[in-house]
Order: C-alpha cells, then structure tokens, then sequence
C-alpha cells in the first residue's frame, strides 16, 4: 500500500518534471509593455485580446502586470498609466519588454496628438541603444471623429522612426475591430523573440 503511494508520488513528480522541461523548451514567451497617454484605450485593450470581449472600467491607476496565455504563449502584459507621473516608468517597463504597444486615443484633439507623438519620440530617443519593435494602436476606431491609419501615421511622424521595425493598426476594443491583427503580431514577435534567446 505505502509503496503504491510512493510510486503515485513518484509518478506525479516525474509528470510535473516533464511539463517544467516541456514548458522550457516549447512554451514561449514575450513581454509586452502598454504605453500612451492616459485615455488612450490601454487597459480597456486586454480583455479584447485575451477574452474576446469589451469590459468597461478596466482602468487601474497603478502599473498593472498580468500574465495571459495565448496560443503556447505566455504573454506577460505591462500596462502602465499615461497620466504625467507615471510617464516617468515608461523608461523602466520599456527596458524590461520585448515589444512595445504605444497607444494614440485616435479621437484626440490636435495637442493630445502633439503630446503623444513627443512622448514617443523622446522614448525612442532616451532609449536609442535598445531597439523594441512598435505597434502603434489607434484605438476607439468605433467613434466617428476617430482618425484613421494614414492619419495617425502623420500625426505621430511614424515616418521618422527608420531603426526598427513599426507597425500601425486602427482598434476597437469596444466592437472587437481588428483585435485579431493585433494578436498575429504578438504571435510574429514571439517567435522572433524566441529566435534571438
Ligand atoms: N468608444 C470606445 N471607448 C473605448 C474604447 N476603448 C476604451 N474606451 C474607453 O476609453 C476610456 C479610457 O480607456 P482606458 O482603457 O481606461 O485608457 P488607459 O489608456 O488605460 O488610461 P490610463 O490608464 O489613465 O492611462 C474608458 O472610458 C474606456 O471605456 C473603444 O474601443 N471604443
Ligand atoms: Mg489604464
């Protein structure tokens, strides 16, 4: 009988051994951080890609860390606050991703974009030695003053970011536009991640 349960024990640590080595291997991973300014769609976003539906009053006024699956991936999500005194971690979190998603609420008004498109940049700037390659999300495409992706390509003079590789999608986390483009993007960096490690 004691033998039965040690065997079971044993078997139990072999298989949990096995998943650890499997997860090693095959499992990967990538670290993405959330970044814009504040009401530009960023933590209302993680419902929509990871559950397939809009909550309202996601928003957290802390840096807020999750870890979601997707596909074999595992995809730990920094979403951090754009108001003025959380700008200051967009350097930290930038250095701990391997991916960034910039955030534009593509509804705002001409200084909101101003403001976006200098935070932007001078991010790149502070952080030139360390390329991450960008997703620019114009978000709440569903609003009829949204801007759309040629637009939002001007406004944050995408044009002139030419030492990385940077895509621009127009969302929306509320009707669920284009969430899956957002998800084969993840997918493509992950496994260009797991290429370079
Ligand atoms: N119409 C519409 N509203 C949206 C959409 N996504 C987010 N919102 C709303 O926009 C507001 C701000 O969204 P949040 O996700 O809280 O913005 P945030 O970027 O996390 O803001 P901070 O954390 O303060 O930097 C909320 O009231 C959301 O419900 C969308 O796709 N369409
Ligand atoms: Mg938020």
């Amino acid at each position: 009988m004691a033998r039965t349960h040690r065997n079971r024990g044993l078997c139990s640590g072999v298989k949990q051994r096995f998943k650890q080595l499997y997860e090693y291997f095959f499992t990967k991973k990538i670290r993405v951080a959330f970044i814009g300014l504040s009401d530009s769609g960023k933590s209302s976003f993680v419902s929509p890609l990871f559950e397939n539906r809009f909550l309202q009053d996601m928003n957290s006024p802390e840096v807020r860390i999750q870890e979601k699956k997707m596909d074999n991936i595992k995809v730990l999500i920094y979403d951090i606050p754009g108001d003025s005194s959380s700008v200051s971690k967009w350097d930290h979190y930038y250095k701990k991703s391997d991916v960034i998603i910039f955030f534009l609420n593509s509804t705002a008004d001409e200084e909101t974009r101003t403001k976006s498109k200098n935070e932007l940049h001078s991010l790149l700037y502070r952080n030139m030695w360390m390329r991450k390659n960008l997703l620019i999300l114009g978000s709440k495409n569903d609003l009829p003053s949204s801007m759309s992706c040629k637009d939002i390509i001007l406004a944050l003079d995408l044009m002139a970011i030419v030492d990385r590789e940077v895509a621009c999608y127009s969302i929306s986390s509320k009707n669920l536009t284009n969430i899956d483009l957002v998800r084969e993007w993840m997918v493509e960096q992950a496994a260009l991640v797991g290429d370079m490690k």
